[in-house]
């Protein structure tokens, strides 16, 4: 099956994607796209590579990226604040989403950053952002976004243990070329980005496509455990959570849904 083509990817979000770095294989692209990042790469640089050696999840955890998967990471330069920063992750995650609902994967969002199809995990989303001082307050030098979303591999190939994991390839039986996806999925976060200011519609978004609002739920974070029910995601793309003790906001952590609900 061919390996992409940067001019096509070019072609396909113009106000997004500046430049294209394509790579056989790499540690991380989010490694390749910080060093980027520090030679002053514009924002709108996207690394893809065919496989990651250390594919990197959130808090050092591993991402299994073998070849016929989307690797890839994103350069961007916000003008906007880094409050605004998390809502990068849920508007990458409807981006991912949609794409998939596009190709006939039924997906789902589970807050904060992991798409599932029927409660196994298809992609996960990864936004690492650095914050500099600036004339009014801190402010966004960059953020990298990384997007991994399993297309045309088995799910046994991941090497996981503890996960389940699923793929376009399972899902659908058949493989879809790389190309097609990004021709859905970068238009599709092109959108999405843009309305990172105003979020009230990927709010929406997150809403009707979230696995996670109206299940009982305990999420671990920085070494605390809240348990309650998932009632909301805020305008920041906060989960909110019902507890005994009250309403609890979360920006952070890791969503286990509990049994019965
Ligand atoms: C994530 O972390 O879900 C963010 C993954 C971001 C990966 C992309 S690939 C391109 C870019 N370059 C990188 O190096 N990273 C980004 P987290 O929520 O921490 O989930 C990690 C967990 O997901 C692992 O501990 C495994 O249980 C599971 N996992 C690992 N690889 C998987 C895969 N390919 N598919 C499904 N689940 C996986």
């Amino acid at each position: 099956m061919k390996w992409l083509d940067e001019k096509d990817i070019l072609r396909l979000g113009r106000s997004l994607i500046g430049a294209v770095e394509l790579r056989e294989e790499v540690g991380s692209t989010q490694e390749v796209a910080r060093e980027l990042a520090a030679v002053d790469a514009p924002g709108g640089t996207l690394v893809i590579s065919r496989r990651q050696a250390g594919g990197k999840g959130r808090l050092g955890r591993v991402w299994g990226s073998p070849e016929g998967g989307l690797w890839m990471s994103l350069l961007l330069r916000p003008d906007f604040g880094p409050e605004l920063a998390p809502r990068i992750t849920q508007a990458a995650s409807v981006a991912v989403a949609r794409t998939l609902i596009g190709l006939g994967v039924e997906a789902r969002i589970k807050w904060p950053n992991d798409i599932l199809v029927g409660g196994r995990k298809i992609s996960g989303v990864l936004a690492e952002s650095n914050t500099i001082p600036g004339e009014n307050g801190p402010r966004l030098g960059f953020v990298i976004l990384g997007i991994g979303l399993n297309v045309n591999l088995d799910p046994e190939d991941l090497g996981l243990s503890e996960r389940r994991a699923a793929s376009v390839r399972g899902e659908l039986g058949r493989d879809v070329p790389l190309a097609e996806v990004l021709s859905c999925l970068i238009p599709n976060l092109e959108t999405m980005l843009d309305e990172i200011e105003d979020f009230r519609d990927t709010l929406k978004d997150l809403r009707e496509l979230s696995d996670t609002l109206g299940r009982r739920v305990r999420v671990r974070r920085l070494g605390e455990v809240v348990e309650g029910m998932a009632v909301d995601i805020d305008p920041e793309g906060a989960l909110m959570l019902s507890t005994r003790s009250g309403l609890v906001t979360l920006f952070e952590g890791d969503v286990e849904r509990l049994r019965g609900v």
